[in-house]
């Protein structure tokens, strides 16, 4: 397909620091997260979600997995607070799943694995002027990350889809500095890992795993699924937990 990367024998994250040595870094995501090896802080305050004006503009398969995109023009969807030193702006909420409903997250607790992750990506727009150049930089990136999901229906629904529907009702979290889970791996990524999954059905799961790698023309169609990185070292880095 051309791609340099994907979650194949051949192209998967075993391989990827060829392309990207990077991937042997110090500060390198997703980890397994050890809850009593967490260090609780109390100056950590709530993690607070400012959606409520957001504006989804499409989903789409960018062939690694599935994407909704916002309008980032603007403060109108941020998320503050938690390790968070500025707001930081929604750019796009993305999935990583499995085969079998027991694999498919990309960070674990205590080595346990669940069904799905929900990445809800936000930039920097205090400090930097691009999504590009935050995706660079140390503080460039939050990734709120959620265990399982709670999938939405047709593309239809993605006009003014306010993704606060998928959070759990409480939003106690781990947080640590790591970085973009799939090439460049760039350490640009503060992550908010919250505590509580939400629940999908094993039919909503289903309906992510008749997605493709592949384009429809091409010889070869492989459906969509593993698209997860199983968790790297964690190199002496401190896990906080907000409670
Ligand atoms: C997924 O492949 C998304 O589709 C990518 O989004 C995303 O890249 C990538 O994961 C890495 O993000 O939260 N898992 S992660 O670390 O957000 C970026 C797009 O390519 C840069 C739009
Ligand atoms: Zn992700």
């Amino acid at each position: 397909t051309g791609n340099l990367w994907g979650y194949g024998k051949e192209d998967g994250p075993s391989v990827w620091h060829k392309n990207y040595p990077v991937a042997q870094g110090d500060r390198q995501s997703p980890i397994d997260i050890v809850p009593h090896q967490a260090s609780h802080d109390p100056s950590l305050g709530p993690v607070v979600l400012n959606y409520d004006q957001c504006t989804s503009i499409k989903i789409a398969n960018n062939g690694h997995s599935v994407v909704v995109e916002f309008d980032d023009s603007d403060d109108r969807s941020v998320i503050r607070g938690g390790p968070l030193d500025n707001p930081y702006r929604l750019k796009q909420f993305h999935f990583h799943w499995g085969v079998k409903g027991c694999h498919g997250s990309e960070h674990t607790v205590a080595g346990n694995s669940y069904a799905s992750e929900l990445h809800l990506v936000h930039w920097n727009a205090v400090k930097y002027t691009t999504f590009g150049e935050a995706a660079t930089a140390p503080d460039g990136l939050a990734v709120l990350a959620l265990y399982w999901i709670l999938l939405i229906g047709s593309a239809a629904d993605f006009k003014g889809f306010n993704p606060k529907c998928l959070l759990p009702s409480s939003l106690h979290y781990w947080t640590y500095l790591g970085s973009l889970t799939t090439p460049p791996l760039h350490e640009s990524v503060i992550w908010i890992v919250v505590k509580d999954p939400i629940t999908v059905s094993e039919k909503q799961l289903g309906k992510l795993r008749t997605l493709l790698f592949t384009g429809e023309e091409e010889d070869q169609r492989t459906r969509m699924e593993n698209n997860f990185r199983p968790p790297q070292l964690l190199k002496g880095r401190n896990v906080r937990s907000s409670n």
